[in-house]
């Protein structure tokens, strides 16, 4: 397993935090989310056979927010 901590902006309840939270769970070879509102961010674990950032990203990007890091 890989680990990653993505920035994101444009998260402003805990709303979007399950947004997100749920986006990223949803994707194959993700195995573990922690999204945060302070600061703005995911820590992922995922199987880099599985998926990459790219795609993490992505799905970030595709629920309305912005990945910066
Ligand atoms: Mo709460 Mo976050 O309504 O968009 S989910 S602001």
């Amino acid at each position: 397993m890989e680990k990653v901590t993505l920035e994101i902006e444009g998260m402003t309840c805990n709303g979007c935090v399950k947004s997100v939270n749920k986006v990223l769970e949803s994707l194959s070879g993700v195995s573990s989310v922690h999204v945060t509102l302070q600061p703005g961010e995911a820590q992922i674990e995922f199987d880099p056979n599985l998926t990459d950032i790219n795609t993490l990203k992505q799905a970030i990007e595709g629920a309305g927010f912005d990945v910066s890091g």
